[in-house]
C-alpha cells in the first residue's frame, strides 16, 4: 500500500528511513502529497506553519472532518509510522468517492509537519504551532545537529519563518479530525483484531541532560585526577531504568553526544536526551525529578495525557469495527491528534495491527489485508461522521 514512498529517504543498507523534517526526503514526500492532491482534484493548501491540507469541499464555509497524519520519520525508522495515516486518508477517501454521493461536511487530508521531532527536539512541531502549543520564537531558535536553527531551515526551503504561529483560521475549518496509525505494540495483535481505536494518549516528555567535565589525555591522566562526565551520564542511565521500574512507568536514553569525541580523550561534554512516559503523570514527573537531582536539566517538549472524547471514542469502536465494537486501547505513542485533542478539537485514533508491535525501526511492519481493513474501517468513521 506504501510503495509510491517506499524509496523515498530509504537508507539501502539498512532497510530503514531517514526523513528528518524540511530534508531533501521531506521536501520529496511533500511533493508526492501534493500530486496526490491534485490527481484527485483536491484543494490544496499549506498553512504558515508548514502543514499541507487537500480539502474536498471548502471548510471556510463549513468546518470539516480531518483525516491524516505525518510523513516524516525517526532517524532509521519504519515505513508505517506516519504514512499509513497519509495513504489510507487518501485512500479512504477514494472509496467514499466510488460509493457515491457528496459528504455533508467539507473532508480533508493533512500532512502534519515535523511530528517525530528528529531534528529540532521537539516532537509534534506543526501541530503545536498550529494550535499555539508552542512559542515561534522557541520553535525558530532551535537547533539541528549541525547548529542549523529552524528558521535558517525554514528560509532555505522558501517558507517565511517570521509568519509561523498559531493559526486559528485553519484551526477554524478543522470540525473534527481522525488519525490513522499502525499500532507502536501488540494490543490488536493480542486481541486478533485488524483495526483498534484509541483510548488515549499517555503522559510523555524529552529532557536534555548536559553533564561537563575536564577533556584530558586518556592515556596520562591518573584516575584520581579526572572529572569525567562519562560516570555520572552511565549512572542517570541505569538509575533510569531501577527508577522506571519501581515506579511503573517508561525512561529511555536514545541520544546522546559525547564531546569533543575523542577515542584517546576524557570527553568534556556529554549531552543526553531523556524520554520517559507513562499512564500516571505524576509518576513520570516523580521520574524525572529524582534523575534530574544535582544536574543541569532542561525540559524540551512535554505532552500531557491526552484521553479522547468518550463518545467519539465509543462512536469510533462501533463503527470501525463492523459488527462487533473495535478494541480501545491506550497508547504510550504521541501523536499529532493528542496536540489536537488538547487545543479542544474532538479527536479520535484508529490503529492498524502490527503483528510485532516494533515500531520506530525498520522492522515495524503492518500487513496488507490490515492496511486494507484500516481504509474501509476509515472510510465508514468519515461518512459516518459526515452525515
Ligand atoms: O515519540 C512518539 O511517541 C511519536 O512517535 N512521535
Ligand atoms: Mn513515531
Ligand atoms: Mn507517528
Ligand atoms: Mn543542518
Amino acid at each position: 500500500m506504501l510503495e509510491p514512498l517506499t524509496q523515498i529517504g530509504r537508507d539501502a543498507a539498512t532497510g530503514g528511513y531517514v526523513r528528518d523534517a524540511w530534508s531533501p526526503a521531506d521536501m520529496e514526500l511533500r511533493e508526492w502529497f501534493a500530486g496526490e492532491a491534485a490527481r484527485r482534484g483536491l484543494d490544496l493548501r499549506e498553512d504558515r506553519n508548514g502543514n499541507l491540507w487537500a480539502w474536498w469541499g471548502d471548510p471556510s464555509r463549513r468546518p470539516g472532518v480531518v483525516t491524516g497524519s505525518h510523513l516524516d520519520s525517526v532517524r532509521q525508522g519504519g515505513a508505517y509510522d506516519g504514512p499509513l495515516g497519509v495513504v489510507s486518508a487518501f485512500a479512504a477517501l477514494d472509496l467514499l468517492r466510488e460509493r457515491g454521493g457528496v459528504p455533508a461536511s467539507p473532508i480533508g487530508v493533512v500532512c502534519f509537519t515535523d511530528e517525530e521531532g528528529a531534528r529540532f527536539g521537539v516532537p509534534c512541531m506543526g501541530s503545536r504551532l498550529l494550535t499555539g502549543a508552542i512559542r515561534p520564537e522557541r520553535a525558530l531558535a532551535l537547533t539541528d545537529d549541525d547548529g542549523d536553527t529552524l528558521a535558517d531551515v525554514l528560509a532555505r526551503a522558501g517558507r517565511r519563518p517570521e509568519s509561523i504561529g498559531r493559526d486559528d483560521e485553519t484551526l477554524a475549518g478543522v470540525g473534527a479530525f481522525v488519525e490513522l496509525h499502525v499500532e507502536q505494540g501488540r494490543g490488536l495483535a493480542d486481541h486478533g483484531r485488524p483495526v483498534g481505536v484509541a483510548a488515549a494518549i499517555w503522559p510523555h516528555g524529552r529532557w536534555r541532560f548536559d553533564f561537563r567535565g575536564r577533556a584530558d589525555h586518556a592515556g596520562t591522566t591518573r584516575l584520581a585526577d579526572r572529572d569525567d562526565p562519562m560516570l555520572p551520564f552511565a549512572r542517570m542511565v541505569l538509575a533510569a531504568r531501577a527508577a522506571a521500574e519501581r515506579r511503573g512507568v517508561v525512561a529511555t536514553v536514545g541520544k546522546v553526544r559525547v564531546s569533543p569525541g575523542n577515542a584517546n580523550a576524557v570527553p568534556g561534554h556529554v549531552a543526553a536526551w531523556l524520554d520517559a512516559r507513562g499512564a500516571a503523570e505524576d509518576d513520570v514527573r516523580a521520574l524525572v525529578a529524582e534523575l534530574a537531582e544535582g544536574h543541569e536539566v532542561s525540559e524540551e517538549s512535554w505532552t500531557p495525557v491526552v484521553g479522547f472524547d468518550p463518545a467519539l471514542r465509543d462512536r469510533l469502536a462501533r463503527v470501525a469495527g463492523g459488527g462487533t465494537p473495535a478494541p480501545v486501547l491506550p497508547t504510550g505513542a504521541g501523536h499529532d491528534a493528542g496536540i489536537l485533542a488538547a487545543a479542544g478539537v474532538p479527536v479520535g485514533m484508529l490503529f492498524v495491527r502490527n503483528p510485532t508491535g516494533v515500531s520506530h525501526s525498520p522492522e515495524e511492519h503492518a500487513e496488507q489485508a490490515d492496511c486494507e481493513a484500516g481504509v474501509v474501517a476509515l472510510a465508514d468513521v468519515l461518512e459516518d461522521l459526515c452525515r
